[in-house]
């Protein structure tokens, strides 16, 4: 029920409104999305909806001095920049220390607007950084803050893809934190990276592409590129030709000046040019890896010609007989006898693919460390003058038909951060009551404590089962279901599928998920042929090697057996190789993807409980990626699993309306004095007024007095003889809780 002289939109911190619920907040970000206003309140919460279109104006230079020290939020209208500037200037106002410290925590769905509001997060707080940095320290930190914004294009291009959901889509996970010192100077940047999608790279569902970096890469090839890498046309690269429309877009030219901006950011960033066409060429042999092509019923072969391999192996710098052997068998040794087992022509290309996906992911694991090196701080501990600001951006929650081992885990994130966001608005409301002695016992919300307990208990949570299964040499997806339902059947949030797939359901905060274990556990062992691995460390492309921790003279050693293209030699060499990499593996602590994922996880949320949150919440209107579509259903949804109804019900649950004794006084002592009265603002007259309005189930803290959401209706009802007061009350509502 909207009050006498309510507008409906006009209203920039939702808790403000009278009458809170599922509707009116739809109503109102509806109604503030048509008129292109993007950005609302809901409490300490900043809600953003995509609009799918440049708004004229709104992230101008004038928008960035608009949104600068502002002191009071409420000032201006709700905006990103002025949650960056809340942050900043809490960080500079604060002595060292966790308080000191901030964190933007940005989530919502895939193509909801996390990268992009992550991005004018960070511009925003170097905005900020760079006005305080007049003296010449700060012109000096300058280059490093232009690199800083930099990172973001480059990250893009290695880490994002066009997806069903979004055509800039993150397949990574990035925490980027902002170093300053005691002057509020930039020191540098450091930047972790979570789960990319290294699957993408071999194998792109339908009217999907692989990472943007591979059609960059092509639209701005030169001849003589071409010529040095042996590529010749994209449609000839079975990893990237499945796109028609990526495919047009390279021929088109479209993507050219896009390359060029790519090896301009790449230039600033720091990389040196030996570097960057080290890159290149494992790019390159990627692709040409893709190409090799094996038959037979079974024992495999190689079909392709000869030539295919040589291009793939003289990129990766490798021995071509010596990839073929790896790609096809497994030599096992043990005590000196080597024992050499045929593949199986799907295991064949298992290899192959698993062999791709490992040189992408770590040639991407290698670009986050360059970059730590060149825009990190000069000392990778902090000082203790030292204060950050750190930015999460990771893959929105997800559920597709079919959700695998990625989407676990994904989830899974997700999931901690909504009980990092849950723990801490939940923790706001209870320190409020206990700052004024007021009893918050009542007050309960549902947590998902339990349903993570489902994913970290150990020895019987969903990790830990799926590690002891690939941990176990004959362990299968199947058994492991089973060992799921044995453990987990009957826990809140788990459920059992009827049948006998080997599936299982999850009741994820955000909606309920079934996942299909197929596959589980060799994405989560995620091993590489030792063969491989050997084959891999006698590179001489020293990119390629350095990833597979090879070391220069063996690699020398194999390069002569390589010139005399004998293979006797070289497969020596290789067992040589293998022989290094099977020690290095057996020193190595023996981890699984999952394992690592909730180490990197743990290790987030220390770093995140290690400063002061600020949460924006970012909805996407429609599935269409259509500007000016706003669909209710998908709203709704969305507002219900970030938590934002959450928030409400705390707030309806507790007590949602907070007005200051003298606030309360001045509009409601009527209800309790004479007309001409003019009552102390304490708790006494207070107390006077709602008793005698006849209201129960208030309490009157130090200095407010607070009220059940209901208690507003019901002081408005003892209004009615007074139908001018009544015209008011538009502004009390929205006095309250300013
Ligand atoms: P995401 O990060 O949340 O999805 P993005 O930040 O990539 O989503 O946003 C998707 C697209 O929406 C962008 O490429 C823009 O076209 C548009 N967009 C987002 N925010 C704005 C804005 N403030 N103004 C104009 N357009 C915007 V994912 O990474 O897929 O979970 O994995
Ligand atoms: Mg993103």
């Amino acid at each position: 029920m909207a009050l006498p002289g309510h507008k409906l939109g006009q209203t920039e911190n939702l808790t403000e409104l009278e009458n809170l619920n599922e509707e009116t907040l739809l109503a109102e970000l509806k109604a503030r999305y048509d008129r292109d206003v993007i950005y609302t309140y809901v409490g300490e919460i900043l809600v953003a909806v995509n609009p799918f279109k440049m708004i004229e104006g709104i992230y101008d230079v004038s928008k960035s001095v608009v949104y600068a020290n502002m002191g009071d939020r409420s000032a201006e209208p709700p905006h990103l920049f002025a949650v960056a500037d809340g942050a900043f200037q809490a960080m500079v106002n604060t002595a060292p220390g966790p308080t000191a410290n901030q964190v933007c925590v940005i989530s919502g769905e895939s193509g909801a607007g996390k990268t992009e509001s992550a991005k004018l997060f960070m511009k925003h707080i170097i905005y900020l950084s760079t006005k305080t940095s007049s003296n010449a320290e700060g012109n000096a930190a300058h280059g490093l803050e232009e690199k800083i914004i930099q990172l973001n294009p480059l990250l893009e291009a290695f880490g994002n893809a066009q997806t069903l959901m979004n055509d800039n889509s993150s397949r990574f996970g990035k925490f980027v934190q902002l170093r300053f010192n005691a002057s509020h100077h930039i020191e540098g940047a450091l930047m972790s990276d979570y789960l990319l999608e290294k699957s993408r790279v071999v194998n792109q569902g339908d009217g999907e592409r692989n990472f943007h970096v591979f059609y960059l890469f092509f639209a701005g090839l030169t001849d003589a590129d071409r010529e040095r890498y042996s590529l010749s046309d994209p449609e000839e690269h079975r990893y990237i030709n499945g796109n028609d429309v990526a495919l047009g877009d390279i021929s088109s030219g479209k993507l050219g000046p896009m390359y060029k901006e790519l090896a301009e950011c790449i230039r600033i960033v720091g990389f040196t040019d030996q570097q960057m066409n080290n890159l290149w060429a494992l790019l390159a042999g990627i692709l040409h890896t893709g190409d090799i092509e094996f038959g037979g019923d079974e024992e495999a072969y190689l079909v392709s010609a000869d030539d295919v391999v040589a291009k793939c192996t003289t990129n990766l710098g490798i021995v071509q007989d010596v990839l073929v052997e790896a790609l096809t068998s497994s030599i096992n040794i043990t005590r000196g006898e080597s024992i050499v087992r045929k593949y199986k022509p799907y295991e064949a290309e298992d290899a192959r693919d698993a062999m791709a996906k490992s040189l992408y992911g770590k040639a991407f694991r290698w670009i986050v460390n360059q970059v730590n090196k060149l825009l990190g701080p000069k000392t990778k501990r902090m000082n203790p003058t030292d204060k950050n600001i750190g930015i999460l951006d990771i893959f929105g929650f997800e559920c597709f038909d079919v959700n695998s081992f990625e989407q676990l885990l994904i989830n899974l994130a997700n999931e901690r951060l909504q009980q990092f966001f849950n723990d801490h608005i939940f923790k706001m409301e209870l320190d409020e009551y206990a700052k004024e002695g007021v009893d918050g016992s009542k007050i309960t919300y549902e947590d998902n404590t339990a349903l993570l307990d489902l994913f970290m208990t150990r020895p019987t949570g969903l990790l830990a089962l799926c590690d002891e299964e690939a941990l176990f040499p004959k362990g299968s997806d199947k058994s492991m279901v089973e060992k799921f339902h044995s453990n987990l059947h009957g826990k809140k949030g788990y459920e059992k599928p009827r049948g006998n797939d080997p599936k299982f359901t999850i009741h994820h905060y955000a909606g309920p998920v079934e996942y299909q274990a197929e596959g589980f556990i060799d994405k989560n062992r995620d091993t590489l042929p030792i063969d491989v691995v050997g084959a891999l460390r006698l590179s001489d492309n020293d990119l390629v090697r350095e990833l597979f921790e090879g070391d220069t003279e063996d690699a020398a050693a194999a390069k002569k057996g390589k010139g005399k293209r004998d293979a006797a030699n070289a497969k020596k060499n290789l067992r040589k190789s293998m022989k290094k990499a099977a020690k290095a593996q057996a020193k190595a602590k023996k981890t699984t993807v999952g394992a690592d994922f909730k180490d990197s996880l743990i290790k987030l949320m220390a770093e995140m409980s290690n400063a002061s949150p600020h949460f924006i919440r970012c909805i996407k209107p429609n599935h269409q990626k259509a500007p000016g579509m706003f669909e209710d259903e998908m709203v709704t949804k969305q507002l219900r699993y970030t938590g934002m109804l959450e928030t409400t019900r705390i707030r309806k649950e507790g007590y949602a309306f907070r007005p200051t004794f003298g606030d309360f006084l001045h509009r409601y002592k009527m209800l309790g004095f004479p007309f001409s009265a003019n009552p102390p603002a304490t708790a006494a007259s207070c107390t006077q007024v709602l008793d005698k309005a006849g209201i129960t189930g208030w309490q009157v803290g130090k200095t407010k007095v607070f009220l059940r959401y209901f208690h507003i209706d019901e002081l408005n009802e003892k209004f009615l003889p007074f139908p001018l007061a009544a015209q008011k009350l538009t502004k009390v509502a929205r006095g309250f809780n300013a």
